[in-house]
């Protein structure tokens, strides 16, 4: 388990040490540097600044002064800013190509707080783009219940979905994106790995991820199997794995 840690403690422990407001700094859209958080509290400490401050963007609150409210936003734009860049969440399995009628089909996706789908990252394409929740109802109903394939465009549920698995190892990427590509906001989110096994006997693995409290290392997945009884295809997702990984940089 590593700890993200990018600044300095003397940072953290101005940053922490005043509480946080609730003004968002939805205005500014510029992603700032590691040289702009020494700069702004180089500044905030009287600090000499070798840079030019001038027409920085640094109010991040907006009310007319540089202040450590303004470095805590921006320490919160910082680690968001390097989250998908340094960091993705993975979800890995051992499929299995179900052997009956009205199996194989899987989902994974992203939930936030309010039990939103803020991004699918797949959907085997019988259910997604060709629809088949329509035919089968049963088919991935806790991804369809969610995500409301009927209000999709074709362009969008063509742009989740791929082909069926084939049997072998598996890997799904979140860069902690949405689906409209944005950066998601500091909060806890579940993933989620839905499998249709045989008609409406289906498996869901889900694991919590902290975005404000981000530590790369195995998550704690649970698994919910709604007919453990049944037994036909009950081998099509193993061995699950959730975790945060460390990008590897080619510098
Ligand atoms: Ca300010």
């Amino acid at each position: 388990m590593k700890k993200i840690a990018i600044l300095l403690p003397l940072v953290a422990a101005i940053a922490f040490a005043v509480p946080v407001t609730s003004a968002s700094s939805e205005t500014s859209k510029q992603a700032y540097t590691i040289n702009d958080l020494k700069n702004l509290q180089d500044f905030l400490l009287a600090r000499p600044v070798e840079e030019d401050l001038t027409g920085k963007q640094y109010d991040l609150d907006n009310d007319g002064v540089w202040s450590v409210f303004d470095l805590c936003l921006m320490r919160r734009e910082y680690v968001r800013g390097q989250l998908s860049k340094n960091y993705n969440a993975e979800i890995a399995f051992d499929f299995t190509r179900g052997s009956t009628h009205a199996t194989s089909q899987v989902a994974a996706w992203v939930e936030n707080e309010d039990e939103e789908i803020v991004k699918t990252l797949y959907v085997s394409d019988f259910t997604g783009v060709r629809r088949g929740y329509r035919q089968r109802e049963n088919a991935l109903s806790h991804w369809v219940s969610l995500a409301q394939p009927e209000s999709m465009t074709d362009d969008e549920i063509d742009a989740v979905s791929s082909a069926t698995f084939k049997t072998g190892s598996q890997k799904l990427v979140w860069d902690f994106t949405d689906d409209n590509g944005n950066i998601v906001a500091e909060g806890v989110y579940t993933l989620k790995l839905e499998g249709t096994l045989y008609w409406t006997s289906n498996v869901v693995y889900s694991a919590q991820i902290d975005i404000s409290n981000l530590e790369t290392g195995a998550l704690s997945v649970t698994k919910v199997r709604s007919e453990p009884e049944t037994s036909e295809n009950a081998n099509m997702i193993e061995n699950v794995s959730m975790a945060v990984t460390e990008i590897a940089n080619e510098e």
